[in-house]
């Protein structure tokens, strides 16, 4: 007897997220809208490359913010894919609540939402045993109560689990789970979601977690796709799996030094330099200004985000510099900017950490004070 079957395993999707840290209305739009090519892409990969079908482990999409109108579209995917099965497990995000679309919409025949109360799904015709873990509720502090998994030795099976993989997560954790429990359940393979890094550290026991298809901020900087994968069974178990890029825009964290920018056209073109080395117009930036600045040359970020707008598709700029005094020279003056410096300086050798970074922040701006006769703590 000999089984194989290939498919898209995918995670974490998140329609209509609000993608709030953006700020901007128009932009959090388009990132919607890219989450929706990059589902189409998705849907797109099951048809190119013929599999069987298409796992979805979790948080498919945002149930607070999910519009009616995204629901049918889709849909539209599902159908795209029929009479290919389309096997989702809710997340934490989509759990499947009493007003759940899982629950309340005519989904594609080809549809099979696994939940607590059923968490199973047999498809003879592929010769798979499908069995869901994942979220009827918004938080799940520990596994649900549900009916135990029985694998099928003559079949191909296949876990969907939605939630924390071996970690210690004492304040919040999320259907917590250690990957030895899961292996010891007999799967030839764990469809994982939840994180959305990527995570192959326990392929070996054929549990695999795609990360998110899209990135959502500038802590998921790394390359975000789904897997395609292939298992085989003639005696013993074949597993392949290959993972395909599938986001529309990546983010990038700049520290950018500006030592040595003598006055502000010279600071804008070294920017714009480093820019140039990216997709400005498709991805989304922000750039920690960093390094010691002419107290003569000021830096507002607001007309520097301003100025880069247009030929970016998303910029943000921090002010982390500090103004060039000599405070040696300073401190070594009668007058009250030396008093000032020599005691701020004592205190700030007996403190530390934060405390120090403090005092440092507060000594540069009462020389601004001083100097200056007003300072600017807008941002
Ligand atoms: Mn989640």
């Amino acid at each position: 007897m000999k089984k194989q079957v290939s498919f898209i395993h995918c995670a974490d999707v998140h329609l209509d997220a609000p993608f709030s840290a953006l700020g901007k209305e128009n932009l959090s739009g388009e990132r919607r809208k890219d989450l929706k090519k990059t589902f189409e892409r998705i849907t797109g990969l099951v048809m190119e490359k013929d599999a069987d079908f298409l796992v979805i482990a979790g948080d498919l999409y945002e149930h607070e913010y999910v519009a009616r109108s995204t629901v049918i579209w889709l849909n539209g995917q599902f159908k795209r894919l029929d009479p290919k099965p389309v096997i989702i497990v809710p997340g934490n995000h989509d759990p499947c609540v009493k007003n759940s679309w899982y629950r309340n919409y005519r989904w594609s025949e080809n549809v099979h939402i696994l939940t607590t109360e059923n968490p199973e799904y047999l498809d003879e015709n592929l010769g798979v045993y499908f069995y869901g873990i994942g979220f009827d509720s918004f938080h799940q502090a520990c596994l649900p109560v549900q009916k135990p998994p029985r694998v099928l030795p003559e079949m191909i099976n296949i876990c969907i689990f939605h939630g924390t993989l071996d970690l210690e997560f004492a304040q919040s954790p999320y259907n917590p789970a250690d990957s030895d429990y899961l292996a010891g359940l007999g799967f030839d393979y764990y469809a994982v979601g939840h994180f959305h890094t990527r995570n192959e550290e326990h392929s070996k026991k054929g549990i695999i977690n795609p990360g998110s298809p899209e990135p959502f901020g500038f802590d998921e900087q790394g390359e975000h796709g789904v897997y395609y994968v292939n298992l085989a069974k003639d005696g013993e178990l074949k597993r392949e799996y290959t993972f395909i890029k599938t986001q529309q825009r990546s983010y990038h964290e700049i520290d950018f030094s500006v030592d040595g920018a003598a006055n502000y056209g010279e600071l804008l073109e070294k920017i714009e330099k480093t820019l140039d080395l990216h997709d400005k117009e498709r991805d989304i930036f922000r750039v920690n200004l960093t390094g010691c600045i002419n107290p003569d040359l000021h830096i507002d970020i607001k007309s520097l985000a301003q100025h880069f707008e247009d030929s970016c598709f998303s910029i943000q700029f921090n002010d982390y510099t500090r103004p060039s005094y000599d405070l040696e020279v300073l401190a070594g003056e009668k007058n009250l900017a030396g008093v000032f410096v020599r005691k701020m300086k004592e205190r700030m050798e007996s403190a530390e950490g934060e405390e120090k970074q403090l005092l440092e922040k507060a000594l540069y701006l009462g020389l601004e004070a001083l100097f200056e006769g007003t300072v600017d703590i807008s941002d």
